[in-house]
């Protein structure tokens, strides 16, 4: 087992993997801005670095300055959490070069899953459904053309370097093809410095349901279930919740022997999530794999009742796993608390909070790295805390939540939770009537001051 791990991370995840390893007898190493100067993550940890100026880029992204913190700390793992270096592939080469263990997948492997066209090709080859589509880079427009007619419009084109939404494009008609692709590429350059653009049917009004997979070093992969994450907007997930509204137990098993045979495809090891769109037949297609710990994992840990940074730990140091998958035995739901003004277009809304009083009881979990008195950084994203319910049925998480929402109070800066207080009274969320374009007709009601 590792003595001592480096976690090149800030906020809640940074707290949340510093937290197991305490559990686990392994000594911490935190890194920090110094923006992050007054975080707990700082505070926690048994040792702390100050790697740079609050710009990501000179900091918590800058592969030398966390080198060089490894170098005098003598750390022998890193754990990335997720965001900043957590699915670059150099970063994990130049970790194994160091002789320090990247707790994650190989570096092929997340290159593999990093390009969406070779992804979806190792997708097809492991039998694993991938939504129809030529596959290949679009090349010029009278192929382009030629392949849309042949999917059948709307086609959606992406870019291959993409995901998580950037540089996609909606096309429903032939003559706006050459146009829209050459937006898509422009915008694929600009955020990748890849402009590869490959095409696929669109699937309209589709759920986005992942499963949460483990692979070990020994090649066994299991799942662990799906979190439905539909309810997000512009690509942010701000609800996840397992089991999924929309699930049923033959078609858990198919999706879930799918997740593992992407999984065992590139003989992959760490935690990882393979997400799927699913259309109101329940047909399920391959989208993307990411190969780190998520945001919304907690929602797993909760219905299944283990740790999931302690099984990525123990993977990565060789352990095997036990070779079952496992179901939820219970309903968990989180709600991500930005300090974001909901009333605003969700514009961030960083300062200092001047109180904070989290909710409490049984059933509710809280990850957070703030305080009364800390003061929200500007440079990085806005989630401020996860809230976590759990519960017997889906009704009774609902009534939970509500119940821990009214009782979490953050003063000083604005955040997302009169957004969820809203949310949780809506009927047809109530009723798990909804897909990933819910929240484009959702609207906010202006708050009563009672
Ligand atoms: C799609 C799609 C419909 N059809 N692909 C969005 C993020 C990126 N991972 C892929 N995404 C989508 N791909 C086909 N062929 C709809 C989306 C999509 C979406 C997916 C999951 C969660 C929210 C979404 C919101 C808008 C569009």
């Amino acid at each position: 087992m590792f003595q001592k791990i480096l976690i090149a991370n800030r906020g809640e995840i940074a707290l949340r993997i510093i937290r197991t390893c305490k559990e686990m007898g392994i000594k911490t190493v935190a890194v920090y801005s110094t923006a992050d100067r007054e975080s707990l993550h700082v505070r926690f940890a048994d040792e702390a670095v100050c790697i740079g100026p609050p710009s990501s880029a000179e900091s918590y992204l800058s592969v030398p300055k966390i080198m060089a913190a490894v170098e005098i700390t003598n750390a022998d793992a890193i754990h990335p959490g997720y965001g900043f270096l957590a699915e670059n592939a150099e970063f994990a080469e130049i970790c194994t070069e160091y002789g320090v263990k990247f707790i994650g997948p190989s570096a092929d492997m997340i290159r593999k899953m990093g390009d969406k066209i070779t992804a979806k090709d190792t997708m097809i080859k492991a039998n694993v459904p991938v939504v129809p589509g030529s596959g290949g880079l679009l090349t010029n427009t009278p192929d382009a053309l030629k392949q849309a007619e042949e999917i059948g419009y709307p086609v959606i084109l992406k870019a291959t370097a993409g995901g998580g939404g950037k540089g996609m494009r909606i096309v429903w008609d032939p003559e706006k093809l050459e146009g829209e692709w050459e937006k898509a590429r422009a915008e694929a350059k600009a955020s990748f410095t890849n402009d590869g653009i490959y095409m696929e049917k669109f699937i309209e009004e589709p759920r986005h349901i992942e499963f949460q997979i483990v692979g070990d070093q020994h090649g066994n992969v299991v799942h662990l279930s799906e979190r439905d994450c539909s309810i997000q907007r512009r690509h942010q997930k701000l609800v996840e919740e397992c089991p999924s509204p929309f699930m049923t137990p033959s078609l858990r098993k198919k999706m879930g022997e799918a997740a593992i045979a992407a999984g065992k495809s590139i003989n992959y090891e760490g935690v990882g999530t393979v997400e799927f769109l699913v259309d109101k037949h329940r047909n399920f297609y391959f989208m993307e794999m990411n190969t780190r710990i998520q945001v919304e994992h907690p929602v797993t840990e909760e219905v299944i009742d283990h740790d999931l940074i302690k099984e990525q730990i123990k993977v990565a140091a060789g352990e095997k796993i036990d070779g079952k998958n496992y179901f939820p035995k219970m309903h968990a739901m989180e709600c991500r608390i930005n300090a974001e003004d909901p009333f605003n277009d969700f514009r961030p809304n960083p300062g200092k909070i001047t109180s904070f009083h989290s909710a409490k009881g049984q059933g509710v979990r809280v990850d957070t790295h703030v305080y009364a008195g800390y003061t929200v950084p500007p440079y990085y994203d806005s989630m401020i805390a996860k809230l976590i319910c759990k519960a017997q049925t889906r009704e009774e998480c609902i009534r939970k939540m509500k119940r821990a929402l009214n009782e979490f109070i953050v003063e000083g800066i604005k955040t997302t939770v009169p957004f969820h207080k809203q949310l949780m009274e809506d009927e047809d969320f109530i009723n798990g009537n909804f897909n990933t374009g819910f929240l484009n007709d959702f609207v906010l009601k202006e708050e009563s001051d009672s």
